[in-house]
């Protein structure tokens, strides 16, 4: 039996550009990606999805729209990761580097894809065209994807 890991993910997007972080230590070490992390014993995954975003990138917001969750399988990992994905359009504060992330605004064609998940620039375009999706990734290593899921659906 597999059991899994609750995380969150918050894409911070503007027109025309979208906030990542430079993973500067632990799972993603190296990568873009957005803002995030585990939940705690209880929070909610929304207050998770904001104490992480404000953590790692010194920014609030006002509203978080879900829109997605991505279960990741990692061969010869008993655990799961099950990521909720949000979307904000509006944000308070700097982006602020913090010791586990370094925020960078990106155009939104100029997505650094080639250092991100591999996943990524398969769901990115759904969530920037704000629609909603499920999918399941299983992953050789952090690198190669054997099989994945992934459709669009209309409620989360
Ligand atoms: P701590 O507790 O800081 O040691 P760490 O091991 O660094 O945790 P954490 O909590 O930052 O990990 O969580 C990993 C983050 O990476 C979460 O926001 C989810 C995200 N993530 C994991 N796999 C991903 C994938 N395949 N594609 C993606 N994001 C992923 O876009």
């Amino acid at each position: 039996m597999l059991s899994s890991k609750l995380l969150t993910l918050v894409l911070v997007v503007q027109p025309g550009r979208v906030l990542l972080g430079m993973k500067k230590r632990g799972f993603g070490a190296g990568k873009w990606n957005g803002f995030g992390g585990k939940v705690q014993h209880g929070e909610t995954i929304e207050e998770a999805a904001r104490r992480e975003l404000l953590e790692e990138s010194g920014l609030t917001v006002d509203a978080l729209q879900k829109v997605g969750n991505i279960k990741f399988e990692f061969v010869g990992d008993t655990e799961l990761l099950d990521v909720h994905i949000f979307r904000a359009d509006a944000y308070n504060g700097e982006p602020t580097e913090s010791d586990e992330m370094r925020p960078q605004w990106f155009e939104c064609h100029q997505i650094p894809f080639s250092q991100m998940w591999a996943d990524d620039i398969l769901w990115f375009p759904l969530m920037l065209q704000k629609k909603k999706f499920v999918g399941y990734f299983k992953f050789q290593g952090h690198d190669v994807i054997l099989s994945h899921r992934l459709e669009e659906v209309e409620e989360l």
